[in-house]
């Protein structure tokens, strides 16, 4: 069986919209048609979907960077660019998606359970589609927006139907690797299973799995051993199966009492108590394990437990305990309630893009957060004016002058528009009617100081963002 990853971090970024192309019509005896810049095209998106056919995290494991792609740019002859492919990276059922902060973003159960973990940017709007009335021949166009970035964590809670508990060395992998075609490694010495086992058994015209967990031992919950944490893959299973060891050397040790210890470890991680549960005696082929077996068996059977005694290594009894755990299943199966034959798709929380807010800091800068704001910046080539000024236009209209005049920002005052680590900075000058050229002339980046050639300014304007893009680490919208 291949190894077994259950928890990666994976870096994810959605693609970077195309720019929106400026350019104007010609013809022969028109030098000056309309514009006819097209639309810049959308960056994919990075979308985790259920695959049952995968069942490791090993793959992200390996190579945990994951881009999709980005919008083509608008080309002049109002052709669009094409939108970015969206990356569809296909997980294991089970997978649960955190942020780095260990907040659950999302738990993908059944097939074809999909999360959009990045979205791509939106492409700009070309000089055509930015044609108004009033605007008759934009000489300018928007950029397309970058893509979301950002780190995910992915954890696997397998989903199986049936989960192995018991001591390091009880035979809970031997017992996968005879009931199913799962291989585990099998070994004489303590937390030889390290990571959970998945097989899969055929009762009958029952098919169900299982999943083994790393061995238990006393204070298992206070961190012994391996701890309990693997004890997250028994939370969706559906019956639980007690494996006893009969032939254990250790003289403290009998089937009775290592089944309390192993109960009181899973009362301590807790919400496991309505799981059914039965009891393996495993290797009853050794002569002391048979006759001990036969000691606890009448003990375990007053508590209620239906108790099979096996031997993984000589195929004792296997057939009786996959039939009984079939059944269990089943009954499992048919108490659930019946699963949704739709797909599902969960989007990131929508960010609230009504509003903005306007604060002054300590150092005197006014800073202005809101997502249409900050979406508007990224959309603005600050060395064109006309470009700026359309910005300006959009940020007035949408009351940022007046509230920045409200909050006391005076002409000249600093004023910056987004986060900490990527915002746009300007001298403010307030003007009531919002001028498109007087916004524009003072609108300035404090990304550009120099003047370079356009083909330059482009080269520079693009590393920045991609580098401005693998440092932004905020990643709140996810
Ligand atoms: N005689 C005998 N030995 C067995 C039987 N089942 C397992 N063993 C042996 O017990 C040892 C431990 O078996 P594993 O299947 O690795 O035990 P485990 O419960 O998965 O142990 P961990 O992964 O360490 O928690 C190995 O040496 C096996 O060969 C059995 O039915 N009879
Ligand atoms: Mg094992």
């Amino acid at each position: 069986m291949t190894t077994f990853v259950d928890r990666v971090e994976l870096h994810v970024a959605a693609g970077n919209g195309g720019h929106g192309c400026a350019s104007v019509h010609r013809e022969k005896f028109k030098p000056l048609g309309g514009p006819d810049g097209g639309n810049g095209g959308r960056g994919g998106d990075v979308i985790l979907t259920v695959d049952q056919s995968v069942t490791t995290l090993l793959d992200y494991h390996h190579s945990p960077h994951r881009k999709a792609t980005n919008g083509k740019p608008g080309e002049g002859g109002n052709r669009s660019g094409k939108d970015g492919a969206d990356l569809v990276l296909p997980v294991p059922d089970g997978t649960v998606v955190l942020d780095r902060a260990g907040n659950v973003l999302a738990d993908l159960v059944g097939h074809g359970t999909s999360y959009v973990a990045a979205q791509g940017g939106r492409g700009g709007l070309g000089n055509a589609a930015l044609a108004s009335a009033r605007r008759k021949a934009p000489g300018f166009a928007l950029l397309g927006e970058p893509g979301d970035v950002g780190d995910i964590v992915l954890e696997l809670k397998t989903v199986a139907d049936v989960a192995l508990v018991g001591y390091p060395s009880a035979g809970k992998s031997s017992l996968i690797s005879v009931l199913s075609a799962a291989k585990p490694k099998i070994a004489d010495y303590p937390f030889t299973t390290l990571v959970p086992n998945l097989g899969v058994v055929t009762a009958g015209s029952t098919v169900y799995t299982v999943a083994d967990v790393p061995g238990l031992i006393p204070g298992a919950s206070q961190g012994r051993g391996l701890g309990l944490e693997f004890l997250r893959h028994v939370e969706r299973c559906s019956v639980l199966v007690h494996v006893l060891d009969t032939a254990t050397l250790e003289s403290d040790r009998d089937p009775v009492s290592d089944l309390d210890v192993i109960e009181e470890e899973l009362r301590q991680y807790g919400g496991l108590g309505n799981r059914p549960r039965i009891v393996v005696l495993n290797k009853i082929d050794v002569p002391d394990g048979k006759d001990l077996a036969e000691m606890v068996r009448p003990d375990l059977e007053s508590r209620g437990y239906r108790v099979f005694e096996v031997s993984a290594v000589a195929h004792i009894g296997l057939k009786e305990l996959s039939y009984a755990l079939a059944e269990l299943v089943a009954g499992a199966r048919a108490a659930r309630p019946k699963e949704e034959a739709t797909r599902i798709v969960i989007r990131p929380k929508a960010v609230d893009d009504a509003g903005f807010t306007v604060t002054r800091e300590e150092d005197g800068l006014y800073r202005v957060r809101g997502e249409k704001p900050e979406r508007w910046v990224h959309q603005t080539d600050f060395n064109n004016d006309e470009a700026v000024g359309y910005l300006a236009d959009r940020l007035s209209r949408l009351g940022v002058e007046e509230e920045l005049m409200k909050a006391g920002a005076r002409s000249g005052d600093g004023v910056a528009i987004g986060p900490e680590d990527n915002a746009v900075v300007f001298d403010w000058e307030p003007s009531v009617m919002a001028g498109a050229e007087m916004l524009g002339r003072r609108g300035e980046d404090h990304r550009f100081e120099a003047p370079r050639p356009a083909a330059q300014r482009r080269r520079d304007r693009e590393a920045e963002r991609d580098e401005a893009q693998q440092e932004f680490d905020g990643f709140e919208p996810f």
